[in-house]
């Protein structure tokens, strides 16, 4: 069977995965995409076959649409995937799940109604095979036990939006990362920023956060989303008996004018193609046959994650000072293994 997809958001991330969906993943096609621009879902239908429908709801009613991919903005997230559940359509959403706490519960609520697994969330470091790779050499004890990690997240340029934005928008990456590596939630965090770079005038760019988990390890992630240099992702943990850190630089090593270089990535779509490659093959496979890819992030990942970006953006106005994470009832069980 072969999945009819719908795609909300036509925009860098909804493009790219029509794309992807279209040329490489087996039983999967894009039927029906929609955009707050028509011309832009026009050209991306038009590139995968697809029609274009007159806005969001249309499309989740569409009956050629068997499940729903949602990349439009983050404010629109949570009622378009309620929406979904409510009609009963398998969604992967784009992160962060919702902007709210409360509207995260609203959809783990109306899921576990269901009593069926309906929303995905993507976490698309999941399927990054040298995160994968890493994350199973902590688990297996390569580094002994683990007392620390170091992580960078850097744009060369970012989208409008404020310090805040930064958080949800950026660090959410790690904030779900950190605890899926570690199989251990996040229980305290806290904020801090150097100088701020001149070029990105209206909000604090980078930013330098700390993230400690019920286990006692303690993470610093900097975010740094005008970095200008290249798409740079860096992640190290440190352990008892030695670190594990992803390789620096892309594949190939070029000399010429007394120089030895690497490649940097440009975008995310570059350097995370092959991790959206898999990810969205896990979740039609997951769709195809209901059986849930136990790599996908699921609707409480999404809420755990959300309440620890508000924890962060809530540590912005007193650097340094910690503060506990307090996660709503419903995000029980733990962090899942
Ligand atoms: C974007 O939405 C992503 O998912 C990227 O991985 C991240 O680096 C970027 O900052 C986000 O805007």
């Amino acid at each position: 069977m072969t999945v009819r997809v719908g795609v909300i958001g036509t925009g860098a991330m909804g493009s790219s995965h029509a794309r992807t969906l279209t040329d490489e993943v087996g039983s999967a096609a894009v039927s029906v995409v929609t955009d707050i621009d028509l011309v832009r879902a026009g050209e991306v239908a038009a590139r995968t076959g697809a029609r274009t429908a007159p806005d969001a709801a249309a499309l989740i009613a569409d009956p050629d649409v068997d499940a729903v991919l949602i990349a439009s903005h983050d404010s629109t997230h949570a009622e378009l995937v309620l929406a979904c559940i409510a009609a009963g359509k398998p969604v992967l959403c784009e992160k962060p799940l919702a902007l709210t706490v409360e509207d995260c519960v609203r959809i783990v609520e109306a899921e576990r109604r269901t009593g069926r697994r309906y929303v995905s969330v993507g976490f698309s470091r999941r399927f990054d095979p040298a995160i994968v790779e890493l994350r199973e050499q902590v688990r297996r004890g390569a580094v002994g036990t683990p007392l620390l990690i170091h992580a960078a997240h850097r744009n060369v340029s970012t989208y409008a939006g404020d310090s805040a934005a930064s958080v949800h928008s950026t660090a959410i990456h790690e904030l779900d990362q950190i605890p899926w590596i570690l199989g251990s939630p996040i229980v305290e965090v806290s904020w801090n920023a150097p100088r701020s770079t001149s070029l990105l005038p209206e909000r604090q760019d980078p930013q330098l956060i700390l993230l400690r988990t019920a286990d006692g390890v303690l993470s610093t992630l900097e975010i740094f989303v005008n970095a200008v240099y290249g798409y740079d992702i860096r992640f190290e943990a440190i352990g008892e008996t030695g670190t594990v850190a992803l390789a620096p630089g892309g594949a190939t090593v070029g000399t010429a004018d007394l120089t030895r270089s690497t490649r940097i990535d440009a975008d995310f779509i570059q350097r995370f193609a092959d991790a959206y490659r898999r990810e969205l093959t896990g979740w039609v496979a997951s769709v195809r046959t209901g059986i849930a890819d136990p790599d996908l992030a699921g609707a409480v990942d999404g809420l755990r994650a959300t309440v620890v970006a508000h924890a962060v953006v809530d540590a912005i106005s007193d650097p340094g000072r910690a503060r506990a994470v307090a996660y709503p009832a419903v995000s029980e069980p733990g962090v899942s293994a």
